[in-house]
């Protein structure tokens, strides 16, 4: 499946429907819904601009946890957070509360889990001033993609006599997730799908992570047999990164080709990374 671009998706596959989550606790699966049910109240968005890339997210991490940083050392002391995800960094922000009788004294890196060092303060034998709480937004990280792992943050004492500790840190984090995990769909529901026209029916997508994948899923699908199938929503739309399935509701309008028709839905993350999976319609009379 190649992304196509959305004027060319627009002019030569008509049948591509945004679905739509409007349906929020049907959890039943590929069962009936009785002829001619509500089919006007399903709501069909024809705006296809889903495949964009969804926003970026704000992740925050803290640690706590008081630790003596040692006088005059150049070792310091180094407290860790972890981000279990890799990592796309669009721009981060480090704040530290550091209590210090002379903050001159202190040197503050952060290092990520791939090694890359940013000073984040130095010291500054002219600082007489207690203590370092403050907000860093260094940018050597910005654009790159970190691995999953342990962000280090160093603090020094390079000064000798006067003392304090770190009591707790915040990593905030503008990245883009999941780039060290892919998905593959498949269908949790009857499929083949015996149907019948004129009525609704409900089957179910599921999404099947692997690493540790979180990217939102956007569904959108295309069908072999211009009419089979109509009123398509599912249920939620994105799938969240949190979530592993949507509910697919969709009509076989009366007017429906009998035989064979085969649906394919597309899942698209927030990279244009597309996955599929058919479900095969066998509908009757
Ligand atoms: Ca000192």
């Amino acid at each position: 499946m190649t992304i196509v671009s959305k004027s060319f998706r627009r002019g030569v596959f008509a049948l591509i429907v945004t679905l739509l989550g409007i349906f929020g606790t049907q959890t039943a699966m590929a069962q009936e819904l009785g002829q001619g049910e509500s089919q006007e109240s399903i709501a069909i968005d024809q705006n296809q601009d889903n495949l964009t890339v969804q926003p970026n997210e704000i992740l925050t991490y803290q640690y706590l946890g008081t630790r003596f940083i040692p006088d005059n050392n150049p070792t310091g002391v180094t407290t860790s957070i972890n981000v279990p995800n890799r990592l796309t960094i669009n721009s981060l922000s480090v704040a530290v509360t550091i209590f210090h009788t002379y903050r001159g004294d202190i040197q503050i890196d952060l290092v990520s889990p791939n090694g890359i060092t940013a000073r984040l303060k130095d010291t500054n034998p002219n600082d007489s001033a207690d203590n370092v709480i403050a907000t860093f937004t260094p940018t050597v990280f910005n654009g790159l993609t970190i691995p999953a792992g342990n962000w280090n943050l160093i603090v020094r004492d390079l000064s000798p006599n006067d003392t304090g500790s770190i009591r707790d840190w915040t990593l905030t984090l503008n990245a883009t997730g999941g780039a060290n995990g892919d998905f593959t769909l498949s269908i949790t529901g009857a499929n083949p799908q015996s149907v019948r026209r004129g009525y609704n029916y409900i089957n179910s997508i599921k999404v099947n992570r692997t690493g540790s994948f979180i990217d939102p899923i956007s569904l959108t699908y295309t069908v072999d047999k211009a009419g089979a199938i109509s009123n398509v929503n599912a249920s939620p739309n994105p799938i969240p990164g949190t979530g592993s399935k949507s509910d697919v509701f969709f009509y076989i309008p009366v007017t429906a080709p009998t035989g064979t028709a085969r649906v394919t839905f597309i899942g698209t993350d927030t990279r244009g990374r597309q996955r599929t999976v058919v479900l095969t319609l066998s509908i009757l009379q």
